[in-house]
């Protein structure tokens, strides 16, 4: 038990620290607050077991997956935690060690703490799948029944048909972070034990980091969002940093600061008019989801016609602009220019007016825009994962990139890659998870495919890597701090077919803090600690250009049955025969210590072990100052290549050319060696669009972190699960605000109320992703969990998840 008595000295220190600091104003006001919560009856029992009843303040964290990682100031009395605060140290200066407040989800750790949706003990399934009926049992029975099966399975299957799942639940965190699978104490387990099937790509970005790969190699980089100050135009294409980044250590406060000084115009590009917009932008241009290729061509071709693009950047950093650069394989006219003319293989020229008709936007805006874009220099143009979540989102993250290419903002001050904002990282180390034995992976969206028809999933046909096939299928999944199990994977009704068969997949352990849609469907039901449970490091921010580490320690004991992550892996390595190897005879606390060491010869500044724990937070800015992406290859090319294989920016990629040839794709799938426009399948011109006319987009929403604090109760009350929807269509469906609507389509229906506003373009229909799935007896969801809607095909380069890309109906219940 890491639970230390000493921390409560500490902690008293701290708390009267913040009353010097003035902490105590809003301490006292959330503390009286605290005075009517629900928890006097274990205060008491506290109280009676003698334990403290002074209140200490120990510096937690959120570990989510929201891009941030915030500090919380968790403030304790006799083992319960009162209050939470968050950071008070630093001010308000974003080019200084500014604070990293956290967001309302997490200032509401609390209730997810002491949730009545908590998992208690280890359990069993005792009805079918899905049908959430369990029954408790012993940990040493958990424990047994999992490693038991484990040997058999990969007895007779072989470690391959071990599979982890994506799970993002505490992203932020060093011993218990949960992706990539790999990073994992799961993995590392694993790994002792022979390996397992890993894979590759994320449900949040697979398209762009497929597709920005040919264009840029690897991961594209971005300018931070602080060089904004040196910008004269942002353009946002699907970028909602007032949603998605929310924090104080969060992109949406840089944008917001940067901008201020520099006072450049900020044009947002969405088919929502978004809270980054909600005033602060110059200009909303809505547009129809998936369609943002089209745009881009048309914005080149005035470009080109007016004489606007940067000819002599094209020329020397690029690959593919005109006939000059086009790669000696490629056909006559297989350049950029030749398409947007109309020259190229489909002769259509990429008018105004062509792209009017797609996208909807005006042909007078998509002229002004394309200068405005062109002359404004520097422009910082980037895109969330908005765009890139659809069916054609490989096609569309390379389009984007094109506007700063073809302008020449690429590689200087003020300017970005077409990718999302970069930020400042530093090189803690993280816990090591040991070599995978198994090198075989698929993409992250088709482990169901991978469920139902393993064997006969290929290289060519389905993407998977490492090998020409897949030998077996997925016997056993491990779905640790995830919910893409259920909620967050595509087509829940399919999901719920497939894993209702206990033939197929024999055995799920689902590792959580609460019974999720996902835990609904476990085998084996294991109770985590939440991090206010136990001592950890969250890091891994996107935060701009200052990095920091939190201390994460441990606030409470764990609550009822619940055990750590390090405990259980260990108990089951100890099952299998490997313990020494995957405990190296330490704990939990041994191995922080240890990874804190070897931080500190990393990063020198780090204070010791027990002044850190004290501090609660560590930050440091970027020495660089405001981080420009791709500045050492705009200096110098030949002496800083990039990736690619040219070394340059590739705008035709004759490595896609060849995968284009060579790969099985489905009707409508397309992959091209230029940023083509192409519909992509269920586009809002489908045929299937006669039956289900509207677009439903989703987006990540501010109630939740995907489907973490889903199930706080203040939070669902401030901001409601509602489905957006255009007065056109309303009123041609009869339908009025905060009636409750049905959406369905051929997969699924779900009844939600409706949010009746002008802030969504007609023809589109909206839902944020995460809330938690609640199907009737009939299978209609009674939540908004928009999963029950989308679709299980996957993209055709990534394989990844078009979640963005759905056509439906909407009639009033
Ligand atoms: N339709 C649609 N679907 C989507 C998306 C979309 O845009 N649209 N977005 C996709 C994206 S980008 C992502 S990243 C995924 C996210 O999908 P997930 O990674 O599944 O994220 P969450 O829904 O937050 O689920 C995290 C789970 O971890 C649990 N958890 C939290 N903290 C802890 C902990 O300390 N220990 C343990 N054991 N469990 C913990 C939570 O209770 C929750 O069940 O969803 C994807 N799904
Ligand atoms: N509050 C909160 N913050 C989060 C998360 C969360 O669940 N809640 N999740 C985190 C995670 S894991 C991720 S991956 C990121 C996700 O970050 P993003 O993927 O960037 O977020 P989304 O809301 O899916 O999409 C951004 C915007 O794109 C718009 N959009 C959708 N389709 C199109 C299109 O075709 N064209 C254009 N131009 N715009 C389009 C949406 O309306 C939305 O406003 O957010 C992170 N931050
Ligand atoms: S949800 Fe994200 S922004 Fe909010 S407190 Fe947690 S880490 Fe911070
Ligand atoms: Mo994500």
């Amino acid at each position: 038990m890491e639970y230390k008595s000493s921390g409560a000295i500490l902690a008293a220190e701290f708390s009267r620290r913040s009353l010097v600091k003035g902490g105590a104003i809003c301490g006292l006001a959330a503390a009286s607050g605290a005075l009517t919560l629900p928890f006097s009856r274990t205060a008491i029992a506290g109280a009676i077991a003698g334990e403290d009843a002074r209140e200490k303040v120990v510096w937690s964290a959120c570990t989510v997956n929201c891009g941030s990682r915030c500090p919380l100031r968790m403030h304790v009395v006799n083992d319960e935690i009162r209050y939470v605060e968050t950071d008070n140290t630093g001010d308000d200066n974003y080019e200084g060690l500014h604070q990293v407040r956290a967001c309302l989800r997490g200032r509401s750790m609390r209730r997810r703490v002491y949730n009545a949706d908590r998992l208690k003990y280890p359990m069993k399934r005792s009805g079918k799948r899905g049908e959430g009926k369990f029954e408790r049992i012993s940990w040493e029975e958990a424990f047994d029944t999992i490693a038991s099966n484990m040997q058999r399975l990969i007895k007779d299957y072989g470690n391959e048909s071990i599979y982890l799942n994506y799970g993002t639940g505490t992203l932020g965190g060093t011993m218990t972070r949960s992706w990539p699978p790999g990073n994992t104490l799961v993995a590392r387990l694993m790994n002792c034990c022979g390996g397992y099937l890993n894979h590759y790509g994320d449900y949040s970005t697979a398209q762009i980091a497929e597709g920005l790969n040919y264009t840029y190699g690897g991961w594209a980089d971005g300018n931070s969002p602080s060089d904004i100050e040196n910008s004269r135009l942002v353009v946002l294409f699907g970028n909602n940093p007032g949603e998605t980044r929310m924090s104080g250590g969060g992109v949406t406060y840089y944008v917001e600061q940067a901008r201020e000084r520099s006072d450049a115009r900020m044009i947002i590009i969405d088919p929502r008019y978004t809270d980054t917009g909600a005033g602060r932008e110059d200009e909303w241009i809505p547009i129809r989801p998936g369609t943002d290729a089209a745009l881009v061509a048309a914005l080149a071709w005035v470009m080109i016609n007016e004489n606007l693009v940067d000819q002599p950047f094209l020329d020397k950093y690029c690959v593919g602009y005109d006939e000059k650069t086009l790669p000696a394989g490629a056909p006559a006219n297989g350049h950029y220019k030749a398409y947007i003319l109309g020259q190229g293989s489909d002769g259509v020229a990429k008018t105004p007016a062509w792209a009017s008709a797609i996208t909807g936007i005006p042909e007078a805006r998509i002229i002004k825009l394309a200068r405005e874009i062109a002359t404004a220099k520097p422009a910082f143009i980037s895109q969330g994962w908005g765009p890139q979540r659809h069916a054609n989102g490989e096609l569309v993250s390379r389009a984007i990139a094109m506007l700063p290419i073809l302008t020449g903002n690429v590689g200087v001050h003020g300017g970005n890659s077409g990718a999302r904002e970069g930020s400042y990282s530093l090189p803690f180390v993280r816990m090591p998870t040991l070599e995978n034995p198994v090198q075989t992976s698929i993409s992250m969206f088709l482990w169901t495919d991978a469920i139902e028809r393993g064997p006969e999933m290929t290289a060519l046909k389905d993407g998977v890597r490492g090998k020409d096939k897949l030998d077996v299928p997925i016997k056993m999944v491990w779905n640790y701090a995830g919910n893409c199990l259920v909620n967050q994977h595509s087509e829940i009704n399919r999901t719920h077919e497939i894993l209702q068969d206990d033939q197929k997949c024999e055995l799920i352990v689902v590792i959580d803090n609460h019974m999720t849609a996902s835990a609904k469907y476990a085998d084996i039901l294991l109770p985590d600690c939440t991090a206010s449970e136990q001592m950890d490091f969250a890091l891994d921010a996107s935060c701009g250009n200052m990095a920091y580490v939190i201390f994460a320690d441990q606030a409470i004991k764990p609550r009822f049955e619940c055990k750590t992550i390090y405990e259980m892996t260990s108990e089951i390595a100890r099952r299998m025969g490997v313990e020494q190897q995957f405990t190296e005879g330490r704990t939990q606390e041994e191995w922080l210590r240890h990874l804190y060491a070897q931080s500190r010869e990393a990063i020198p500044e780090l204070p010791d072990f027990d002044t850190f724990r004290r501090q609660g937070i560590f930050k440091k800015r970027d020495p660089e100052g405001h981080h420009v992406a791709y500045k050492a290859f705009r200096a110098d090319p030949k002496a800083n290549p990039l990736t690619t294989p040219s070394g340059k920016i590739e705008i035709y990629s004759e490595q896609l050319a060849q995968i284009a040839a060579s790969w099985q794709l489905q009707e409508d799938d397309v992959i091209d060696p230029l940023p083509v426009y192409s519909a992509g399948f269920e586009n809002y011109d489908d045929p299937l669009s006669e039956k289900y006319p509207l677009q439903l987009t989703g987006f990540h929403y501010k109630a939740r972190t995907h489907s973490t604090y889903g199930n706080v109760d203040v939070l669902k009350a401030a901001c409601r699960q509602e489905m957006w929807i255009n007065p056109l269509d309303a009123r041609a469906r009869g339908i009025s605000n905060g009636e409750r609507v049905r959406i369905f389509n051929g997969r699924g229906e779900v009844h939600i109320h409706a949010k009746v506003t002008p802030r969504i373009l007609p023809g589109v229909v909206a839902l944020g992703e995460g809330a938690w799935y609640n199907p009737d007896a009939n299978r209609i969801d009674r939540a908004g969990s928009i999963n029950v809607l989308t679709t299980q095909r996957p993209s055709p380069l990534a394989k990844g998840n078009p979640s963005h890309t759905n056509l439906v109906q909407v009639a009033k219940v």
